[in-house]
């Protein structure tokens, strides 16, 4: 069901029209009220007043993560505190957190976005919606809790952990929609085999799975495993949280953008030049609507394209395709770029393999080693040594002729990769420290 009709359906030119009303807004309101735009407005050259179309959007300049630690924590609200109802943070593993915040208004737009984003997925009234993103700073648990509600859903706050718990919850709550991150989504798959539930006997109809890249043939694993229909959900923290685009469930094939509340740029990650529909760079957002956070051409960093075509489910928003990775996840293999979504592409077409993996990155010699741990199936591992070297080789190889990189494969019992509870952590890279 589309929660928001008419927005979600408008004819492109209306949208259009919206979208410049709101932005010529924003960046008022930005300039005369948050010092850092003002400034690099200034040094760019440019007023609110400047921009005149959309297209005169690629003349107003980007805002980077540095920017927004630059003025942390709170420096870059548009609002006075007293205006500011809720704070999140982002886990910043790789440096100082990005903190966020929301107006009243911010959270009752969230919700709605959130609501839309469920309803898209496949969630309705009458749904059991059982949430284990994590609650607390991150914006996941929150997010899409506010939308279920708002959409009429009954929500479980169950979020990250406990995992036994959950699969008994699973159980006897009935629920009917599953939203987590993918590779937790597995790991309770895995956990409800050993407690002898098959998802089979489950209710659930469909999961809603984001916050960190994942395969096509990740979604065939978690559809076959789950016995539901995966959508991909996309968001972050800068930006608003999860609910800023979304997979329809009739379609699957492409996310759609709110562009009633963000717009979406693809630009050259090197020459930082606007690309066309269809071609792959990095995803760039202006929010539209937000008072407390607004952010003005912020660089997502994450890979991706745009494609304008015309969707069966009937929304006209654009579609942004599976997030491949981030360009700063992208791993540089003795010259070779390969991102460990491509690597998780290879492995999910070998069946004596799980879909948990790890990829550690060494340098010897001065030269990188790239190690790929993948667990072995339960019956792989008690074969014999010379099964195992041989898979190994066939891994090796496959890597190799496919992604043109060479890798060490070395199988790991089942199990062996840590779990996560939220995001998983696909790649260590010890050449940094
Ligand atoms: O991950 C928000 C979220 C929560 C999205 C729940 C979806 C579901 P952050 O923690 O700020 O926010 O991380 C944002 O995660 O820039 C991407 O690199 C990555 N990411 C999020 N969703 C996807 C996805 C939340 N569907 C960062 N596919 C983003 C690939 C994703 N990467």
């Amino acid at each position: 069901m589309i929660y928001d009709i008419e927005y979600e359906t408008m004819p492109r030119e209306a949208l259009e029209s919206i979208q410049l009303r709101r932005l010529q807004t924003t960046l008022q309101r930005v300039y005369a009220s948050v010092p850092f735009y003002r400034e690099t407005f200034k040094a760019a050259g440019i007023t609110p007043a400047d921009i005149k179309t959309l297209k005169d959007l690629k003349y107003v300049p980007f805002t980077t993560k540095q920017d927004l630690r630059d003025n942390y924590p709170f420096n870059m609200f548009a609002v006075p505190m007293d205006n500011v109802v809720r704070i999140h943070a982002s886990s910043g593993t790789t440096g100082q957190p990005t903190v966020v915040g929301y107006t009243a208004r911010d959270v009752g737009t969230w919700s709605t976005l959130m609501a839309r984003a469920l309803s898209a997925g496949g969630a309705g009234r009458g749904d059991i919606i059982h949430n284990a993103y994590g609650y607390g700073l991150f914006t996941g648990g929150l997010g899409v809790h506010y939308g279920a509600e708002r959409l009429g859903a009954s929500v479980i706050p169950v979020s990250g952990g406990n995992t036994k718990r959950q699969v008994v919850i699973m159980k006897d709550f009935g629920a009917t929609v599953i939203t987590s991150t993918p590779s937790y989504a597995l790991h309770l798959a895995e956990i409800a085999e050993d407690m002898g539930v098959s998802f089979a006997s489950l209710k659930f109809k469909f999961g809603i799975f984001g916050a960190e890249p994942w395969s096509e043939k990740m979604r065939e694993e978690l559809e076959r495993k789950l016995n539901l229909t995966a959508v991909d959900i996309y968001g972050l923290s800068e930006v608003m949280g999860p609910g800023v685009a979304i997979e329809c469930h009739e379609a699957k094939k492409g996310l759609h953008v709110f562009e009633d509340h963000f717009i979406a740029e693809i630009v050259d990650p090197k020459t930082l030049e606007p690309l066309p529909y269809g071609e792959t760079g990095e995803l760039v957002f202006t929010s539209l609507t937000k008072e407390a956070f607004p952010v003005i051409r912020y660089r997502t960093r994450d890979i991706t394209s745009l494609n304008p075509e015309p969707c069966v489910c009937g929304r006209t928003h654009v579609r942004m395709n599976r997030v491949t990775g981030r360009s700063d996840d992208m791993l540089i293999i003795r010259g070779v770029n390969v991102f460990p979504s491509q690597i998780e592409s290879v492995l999910m077409e070998i069946k004596e393999v799980e879909p948990h993996y790890q990829l550690v990155v060494d340098r010897e010699d001065n030269l990188d080693v790239l190690t790929v741990k993948v667990e072995v199936g339960e019956r792989g591992f008690s074969d014999e040594v010379k099964g195992l070297q041989q898979l190994e080789r066939r891994i090796t190889k496959t890597i190799k002729e496919l992604l043109g990189v060479s890798a060490n494969v070395k199988l790991v019992e089942p199990k062996a990769i840590e779990r996560s509870q939220g995001k998983a952590i696909r790649v260590v890279d010890n050449r940094q420290i």
